[in-house]
């Protein structure tokens, strides 16, 4: 039987499992990356695993995202990680040289290869024809460490793109369709392949944005076939040698087809508070608007940048806009400084950021209070700008630049004749930013450099017999990792100080939490649907284990968050009957009288109410492999053991 795109990836890297959907299996890891908000946790666990250099093809640190430094701890995390990175074989991309999944898209992605990053859209580099995934930084520890990945084998869905997109449509308003289409729990369990003939209409960044932003839709990851287009921005980058091709067999069977004509598509946002929740432009259009952000690792390749100033060139920002630019690369800032396209947007009045993530992760310019905010991010989960009140759309860099000067929601088809932007021939390659990995023999030389906020870990102990306590907090459907644990300037600085980041933790939800839970010593987190989803952060997993929390149940997860809190030996359960939810209530007194045994055995957990003086039965979301994690006290626990 013909086999898709990501099977052939897959295949070739199987070690261990087999390749049917649901079965847990084990992936060979070429490529790793890191980003510093979640790779300084990430080589604390390396450097726990004591080895002594990277067994990756190539592994690279980039510091992107606590680019801000208002104290000392951001510049002390960079220090580590640029140490660290030296001392065990790792290329590291230095503050400034920009957005981890950008440059990496660059310079390093390959078709065929696989990656994983401690970073949720790591499936950018999957617009490319890799097959690359979002991980806990455990997870990518010990890829690093030569280990394999383990997730489980997903069900294929196809997206059959027709047609092409008309002048001022992008490919955000692509992937917006299919976040329309499909909601952010609808990629769960599923790798999304783009084909058909609309797909030779769409540039590598271009494919990149749709891949991107499928994290939105939970899914495992999304890809794009690696063709003759692929090889034109290979060749532009000065790395056409790595090309290969790659596409689906004709035969290839997938679970689910979707169609989308791209001529039929039309400039849409997604609004607050949730990526999913879609309009057209026009049905905003003049509504008033304060701020507009362009830049992240959605939207920040040169041709978004080069469409953004051609709309900017000659006008002026409106006065009660605030705008904002951020270049994804150090490439694209150098190509836009030197064509003059810089020189067109700063004319305009916008306001130029270093290429970094910044107010995507709430890394300042949060807007004013109830401010409208239109950005080409990926994520506008509540408070996550920074601001509680703020309401965030993601738009198009298109739509963004128009209503930028207009002052209100502005559908680009509005501007007239859109400018035609060629793909340039070849990009400005110079890689003076990124450090090379030291020669092995000089390794044992490099001082790794700790700074004071480096606190240690905390780890999980084995699995107690029997697990007691509250239900600590009771919270609804889709629950983001900004929610259990946010992000933003002020608190980001303190990614690799779990104490003092458990202070906020579901701050969103309830302020009182963390005291709370202290107070109670532990206990039990009850979540609605598609727990967990958003990033990759870890600390949404390490952060409850140190205010005690041993146990989730949910109707269902996010993937990730589900494998980092077996990775920490947090319990991920599920309920299994309707109605169960709804039978616990916040501070419920709750008891798993036989979780250990149960687990060891792969049964079903009993949850008994005392309060309620009810018993249901769960499951756990656990593969053989991560029972044996639980069993342990988590992944560190485990790995160590064996
Ligand atoms: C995000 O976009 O939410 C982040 C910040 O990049 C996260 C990683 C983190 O929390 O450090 C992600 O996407 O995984
Ligand atoms: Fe950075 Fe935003 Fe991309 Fe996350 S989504 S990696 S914060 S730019």
């Amino acid at each position: 039987m013909g086999k898709t795109i990501a099977q052939k990836i897959i295949e070739s890297h199987l070690v261990s499992g087999k390749m049917e959907a649901g079965e847990d299996i084990g992936l060979r890891i070429d490529q790793t990356l890191t980003q510093d908000a979640t790779g300084t946790m990430a080589y604390l666990e390396f450097e726990a695993m004591g080895v002594p250099r990277v067994k990756t093809e190539r592994s690279v640190a980039y510091v992107d995202h606590n680019t801000l430094q208002s104290g000392f701890e951001n510049a002390d995390d960079h220090r580590y990680i640029q140490t660290v990175a030296k001392k065990h074989g790792l290329w590291f991309s230095r503050p400034g040289n920009g957005i981890c999944h950008q440059v990496h898209l660059e310079r390093f992605g390959a078709p065929g290869k696989t990656l994983i990053g401690s970073d949720s859209h790591t499936p950018t580099g999957s617009g490319i024809g890799m097959l690359a995934f979002g991980a806990g930084g455990m997870d990518v520890a010990v890829a690093m460490g030569g280990g394999e990945y383990h997730i489980n084998m997903p069900s294929m869905t196809k997206v059959e793109l027709t047609g092409k997109l008309s002048p001022w449509v992008s490919a955000k308003d692509v992937i917006l369709k299919v976040l329309e289409l499909l909601s952010v729990k609808g990629g769960v369990g599923k790798i999304i392949e783009y084909g058909g003939e609309g797909v030779k209409t769409l540039t590598v960044p271009e494919r990149a944005t749709i891949t991107n932003m499928g994290a939105e839709l939970g899914a495992t990851t999304s890809i794009f076939p690696s063709d003759g287009i692929t090889r034109d921005f290979l060749r532009a980058q000065g790395r056409e040698e790595q090309w290969v091709e790659l596409s689906s067999d004709p035969d290839a069977r997938y679970d689910e087809v979707l169609h989308i004509d791209l001529s039929a598509l039309e400039p849409l946002a997604a609004c607050p508070h949730m990526p999913d929740r879609i309009k057209p432009i026009r049905e905003l259009a003049g509504q008033k608007i304060n701020q507009v952000c362009i830049g992240s690792c959605t939207n920040s390749s040169y041709l978004d940048m080069m469409r953004v100033a051609a709309i900017l060139k000659g006008k002026t920002v409106h006065p009660d806009v605030s705008l904002t630019v951020g270049c994804g690369s150090k490439q694209v800032f150098n190509m836009l400084a030197r064509n003059g396209a810089l020189a067109d947007i700063i004319a305009a009045g916008a306001r130029i950021l270093e290429c970094a993530c910044g107010p995507c992760i709430g890394m300042g310019q949060s807007p004013s209070s109830a401010g409208v905010s239109l950005r080409t991010f990926n994520r506008n989960f509540e408070g996550r700008s920074g601001t509680a009140d703020a309401q965030v759309y993601l738009v198009s860099p298109e739509t963004a630049a128009a209503s930028a000067l207009a002052g209100v929601f502005t559908d680009p088809r509005s501007l007239g004749e859109a400018a035609e932007i060629p793909m340039p021939e070849s990009f400005l390659i110079d890689d003076n930013m990124i450090e090379p990995p030291v020669e092995e023999a000089l390794m044992e030389t490099v001082e790794v450099e700790r700074g004071p906020n480096i606190k240690p870990l905390p780890v999980a102990g084995p699995l107690a017999e029997t697990v007691e306590g509250k239900a600590v907090l009771k919270v609804g459907d889709n629950i983001t990792t900004d929610h259990i644990m946010p992000a933003g300037a002020k608190i980001l600085p303190y990614r690799s100080n779990i104490p003092y980041l458990s202070q906020f933790c579901f701050g969103v939800c309830d302020k009182s939490f963390p005291d709370r839970c202290k107070a109670e010593g532990g206990g039990l987190v009850i979540g609605g649907k598609n727990y967990g989803q958003g990033s990759s952060r870890e600390h949404a997993a390490l952060v409850p284990l140190y205010l005690g929390v041993k146990a989730v149940i949910a109707q269902s997860y996010a993937r990730i968050h589900a494998a980092n809190l077996a990775n920490t030996g947090i319990l991920p359960l599920e309920f299994l009957k309707e109605g169960d939810y709804e039978g616990i209530d916040e501070m419920d007194e709750l008891v798993l009288p036989h979780v250990r045994e149960e687990i060891e055995k792969g049964e079903e957990v009993t949850v008994e109410n005392r309060t309620k003086g009810t018993a249901i039965k769960v499951k756990a979301v656990l593969s053989q492999r991560q029972r044996e994690m639980v069993l342990a006290g988590g992944l560190l626990n485990y790995t160590k053991k064996g």
